[in-house]
């Protein structure tokens, strides 16, 4: 599914965000920046370890929830992999959606400081933080939508998701959203 926010085209599709010929894609990490399963541990593996070689060297700080920081691409196709902190879902009164819609917009932020027209993030929190689907999906896109609403860039901003009840849910809440 794919819908034009002004010159921008946002899209969904199906698939292994590893495999994106994006400028930039978008890890979903934890604050220590330590490498994990899911998302985090597929990227590592197609990367290479010199993506957690330079993740280590220039942050060893790790990253604060609702932040991202940036590394090279090792092997992937991408130019660059923005490392993103969701929030761990805690039942919904911990500011979580402040903290998934700040890393987004920190995602796309980055992405016009370095020059991408074009990234895919994965539906961040939504594996081993806990986030419920649809709300994840309903918050994530709206701060995608208004940052492209105020900014006009990147060009492409693509979802990948894993599995169809994730893109199904997606589909949903962006026809929702566009209709509002
Ligand atoms: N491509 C796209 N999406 C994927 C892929 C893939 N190759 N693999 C999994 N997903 P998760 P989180 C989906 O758990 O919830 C890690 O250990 C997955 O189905 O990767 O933000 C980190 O190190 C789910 O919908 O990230 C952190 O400790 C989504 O990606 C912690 O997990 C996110 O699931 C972060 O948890």
């Amino acid at each position: 599914m794919k819908v034009m926010i002004g010159d921008c085209c946002l899209e969904l599709v199906q698939g292994d965000i590893t495999k994106q010929q994006v400028d930039a894609i978008v890890n979903a990490a934890n604050s220590r920046l330590a490498g994990g399963g899911g998302v985090d541990g597929a990227i590592h593996r197609a990367a290479g370890p010199t993506l957690m070689e330079e993740t280590r060297r220039r942050y060893p700080d790790g990253c604060p929830t609702g932040d991202a920081v940036v590394t090279s691409a090792g092997n992937l196709p991408a130019k660059y992999v923005f490392h993103a902190v969701g929030p761990v879902w805690r039942g919904g009164n911990a500011r979580e959606k402040e903290l998934l819609q700040s890393c987004y917009r920190r995602c796309l932020e980055l992405a016009i400081e370095n020059g991408c027209e074009s990234i895919a993030f994965p539906a961040i929190s939504t594996g081993a933080y806990g986030y419920p689907m649809d709300l994840a999906a309903e918050h994530s896109l709206q701060a995608v939508i208004d940052f492209l609403r105020e900014h006009g860039k990147p060009k492409l901003v693509r979802f990948v998701l894993f599995g169809e009840g994730a893109y199904g849910a997606y589909c949903r809440a962006l026809e929702e959203l566009m209709a509002r």
